[in-house]
C-alpha cells in the first residue's frame, strides 16, 4: 500500500477514535472541554498512536484492539504540549501555527486542560482492558511502563533538563541523554504498548525499544534542525541543532535511523511500515 494513503488512513481511525472519547464541549463545565478538544484536534501529525497501531500490526492484532491505548498515549502527548508552552515553562505563544492553549483560554484553564488529559490518558489506557484478545495483566504492564516512560526519570525529568541546563555547558552524551528523556521516552512508550498489548516476548520487546530510542533521537534532532530552519526559535536552548549545526545534525538523524531500522532485523519483512515510519521521520517537514 502507498504509505502516504496508509498514514492518512491511520490518522483517520485515530481521530475519529478520539472524538468519540473526549467529552464534548457543550459538557460542563464547558471551558475545559473546549480548551482540551481546542489542542487534542490541533493539527498534530499523531506519529505516536501511529506507531502503536503499527507495532500492534507487526504481530498481526488490529487497529481495533489498541485504539485506547493509542488515542491515551496521544492525549498525554498533548498534555505535555500544553504544558511546555506555558510562560513558566518555554512560553511560546503559538503551536502548530496556532495561538497556544493559554493564549486562547488563559494559563490556568491551559494547566487545568493539561491536567485534564493526562488523567483522560491513563483512563483510557485502561479502558483498553474491554477490547477485544487484551489480557488484564498487559494493561497493568502498560500502565506501569506509562507511569516510568512519562515520569521524573524519563519525560518529566527531561523536560527539567530542558529548562536548567546551558547549551554551552552540555556534552555530546548529556545532550542524548536529555533527548532519550523528553523525546524518545514517549516514543518508545508508543512502540512498547503496541508489543505489550498484542503479548510480544522479550526479545521482540528489546528489538523494537532499540528502534524507538533510535527513532526518538532523530525525531528531536530533525524537530529542532526544523525550528532553526522554519522560525530561528531555541536560540541558546541545548540542541544538537544549536551545538552542532545543520549538517552535522543530518548526518546524525541519518545514522541513527538507520541503526533504528536494522534493530527490526528479526522481524523481516513484516516491519515493513515501521521501517518506512522511521524514513518518514527523517523527511519530514512539520
Ligand atoms: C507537568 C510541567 C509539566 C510538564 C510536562 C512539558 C513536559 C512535561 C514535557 C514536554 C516534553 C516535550 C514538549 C518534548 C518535545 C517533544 C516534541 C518534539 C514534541 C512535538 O511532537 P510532534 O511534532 O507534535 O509529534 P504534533 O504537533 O505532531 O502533535
Amino acid at each position: 500500500m502507498n504509505f502516504k494513503k496508509y498514514l492518512e488512513g491511520n490518522k483517520n481511525i485515530i481521530e475519529m477514535a478520539l472524538d468519540d472519547y473526549l467529552p464534548s464541549e457543550e459538557k460542563p463545565p464547558s471551558i475545559i472541554h473546549k480548551a482540551m478538544r481546542y489542542s487534542v484536534f490541533g493539527g498534530g501529525k499523531r506519529i505516536r498512536p501511529i506507531l502503536t497501531l503499527a507495532t500492534a500490526e507487526l504481530f498481526e492484532r488490529d487497529a481495533e484492539s489498541v485504539i485506547k491505548a493509542a488515542c491515551g498515549i496521544e492525549l498525554i502527548h498533548t498534555f505535555s504540549l500544553i504544558h511546555d508552552d506555558l510562560p513558566c515553562i518555554d512560553n511560546d505563544d503559538f503551536r502548530r501555527g496556532k495561538p497556544s492553549n493559554h493564549k486562547v483560554f488563559g494559563e490556568a484553564i491551559a494547566l487545568l486542560a493539561g491536567d485534564a488529559l493526562l488523567v483522560y490518558g491513563f483512563d483510557l489506557i485502561i479502558k483498553n482492558s474491554e477490547l477485544k484478545g487484551i489480557k488484564k495483566q498487559s494493561i497493568l504492564k502498560l500502565i506501569k511502563e506509562t507511569s516510568f516512560y512519562i515520569g521524573t526519570e524519563n519525560m518529566l525529568g527531561g523536560q527539567v533538563e530542558d529548562i536548567t541546563l546551558k547549551s554551552e555547558n552540555i556534552t555530546k552524551e548529556g545532550l542524548n541523554n536529555l533527548y532519550m528523556k523528553k523525546t524518545a521516552a514517549l516514543i518508545c512508550l508508543s512502540i512498547r504498548a503496541g508489543a505489550i498489548l498484542s503479548d510480544a516476548n522479550q526479545r521482540q520487546l528489546k528489538a523494537l525499544t532499540k528502534y524507538g530510542e533510535n527513532i526518538g533521537l532523530a525525531f528531536q534532532i530533525v524537530d529542532d534542525m526544523l525550528d532553526i530552519m522554519q522560525d530561528q526559535r531555541n536560540m541558546g536552548k541545548p540542541t544538537y541543532a544549536n551545538k552542532y549545526g545543520i549538517k552535522e545534525s543530518k548526518s546524525e538523524s541519518e545514522r541513527l535511523i538507520k541503526v533504528a531500522k536494522d534493530s527490526l532485523k528479526i522481524f523481516g519483512k513484516k516491519a515493513e511500515t515501521l521501517r518506512s515510519l522511521a524514513d518518514y521521520l527523517l523527511t519530514r517537514r512539520k
